[in-house]
């Protein structure tokens, strides 16, 4: 149209490099781009926790950048409560893995780190989980994004507000401060 040949006019080098195109070939924004950003969060409870949280971020590199990283909290279980104390943290990363292939990609690091299959909530030494790709939300019985139990977790809500207290869950429509709040108001009413 008009108004984008008098652009591409105005500025002809950078005219080339123009993603604008990307709905004509029929793809919506987040396909068009290249990179995804992802928050993942993980946890350990077995041998050197601390270690293997460092030796899966190195790992979780070969596939992406690792723009933030929380700080460490030690956290009591939830779930199943007769096992060790966690250490969990929260991360974002650019990655170009589709939410499938992260998944794949995630669970060989789990494999390649020693992780043994025990039960739902067991102990283990590595968990990688995906609580964010982009502003997806997908449910196949395979993936669902954002992960279904975040909201529930402190574990995991305190470590992603550190780093992205004002992003807002797609589906639940509050941020990551206000769901942490919550979680908190909640734990205390329990007593
Ligand atoms: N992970 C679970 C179950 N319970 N509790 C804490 N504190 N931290 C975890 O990472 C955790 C848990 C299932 O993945
Ligand atoms: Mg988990
Ligand atoms: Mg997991």
């Amino acid at each position: 149209d008009r108004e984008t040949s008098e652009v591409a006019a105005a500025a002809p080098e950078t005219a080339s490099f123009c993603c604008g195109d990307f709905r004509s070939l029929g793809l919506n924004e987040s396909q068009a781009m290249s990179t995804h950003l992802v928050y993942l969060g993980l946890g350990a409870n077995l041998g050197d926790r601390q270690g293997n949280i460092s030796q899966a971020l190195q790992h979780l590199r070969t596939q992406m950048v690792i723009e933030q990283v929380s700080s460490c909290y030690e956290t009591t279980p939830m779930g199943y409560r007769d096992q060790p104390d966690f250490i969990n943290i929260a991360c974002a990363a650019s990655t170009a893995l589709s939410p499938q292939e992260l998944l794949h990609f995630v669970k060989r690091v789990e494999q390649r780190m020693g992780r043994l299959a025990t039960f739902r909530n067991g102990p283990r030494l590595i968990d990688v989980d995906i609580l964010f790709y982009d502003d997806l939300v997908l449910d196949t019985p395979e993936l669902t994004i954002p992960h279904p139990r975040m909201a529930e977790r402190t574990f995991v809500l305190a470590p992603l507000a550190e780093i992205a207290p004002d992003i807002v869950h797609p589906v639940l429509g509050l941020t990551i401060a206000a769901l942490l709040t919550k979680v908190e108001q909640q734990a205390n009413d329990e007593g």
